[in-house]
């Protein structure tokens, strides 16, 4: 059995973070995801909209996913990979050549897969209005008050 590993965030979920982990799961036969806890995100400056335990649920309930277990800190990758017997690590090509995973080359493969473009999580909350823009431009058209 090839074991695949993959971890992020995944919050809010959306149709990249599906392609990436179809595509993870076509490379083995047994897909791990490792989802960053609250305390992790929060190490990282980053707050997401549903708790670890509500990304948790989500993840288990995608067909490609086999298991979910927690990602509490950088430097655990190396004993996840024994751990889990982990053949395969991969990750999103925003990922590409990091230290964070090319250091596990000497205990498995690394694989790194196009991103889906178009679509990201600033993306849909920019789009909702629900966070500024980045370039402090709305890319959204304001629309035209209507005559009082
Ligand atoms: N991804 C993608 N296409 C997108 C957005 C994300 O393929 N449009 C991929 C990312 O490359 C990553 C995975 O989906 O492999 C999860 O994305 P995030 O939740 O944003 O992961 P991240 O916050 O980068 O956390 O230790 C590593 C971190 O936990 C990775």
């Amino acid at each position: 059995m090839r074991r695949v590993l993959t971890y992020g965030t995944y919050d809010l979920l959306h149709y990249g973070h599906i392609r990436l982990l179809k595509r993870a799961k076509a490379l083995g036969d047994y897909l791990i995801v490792a989802i960053s806890t609250d305390e992790f995100n929060a190490g990282k400056g980053k707050k997401a909209y549903h708790n670890y335990e509500t990304r948790k649920e989500m993840l288990e309930a995608i067909r490609y996913v086999d298991l979910v277990i927690p990602e509490e800190t950088w430097e655990q990758k190396i004993d996840d990979v024994k751990n889990y017997h982990v053949d395969v690590v991969v990750m999103g090509s925003d990922w590409e050549g990091s230290e964070r995973f090319e250091i596990l080359r000497d205990y498995c493969e690394v694989v790194y897969l196009d991103r889906t473009e178009g679509v990201s999580t600033t993306k849909i909350k920019e789009e909702l209005g629900l966070q500024e823009p980045e370039n402090g431009v709305s890319q959204i058209p304001t629309p035209e008050l209507k005559d009082r």
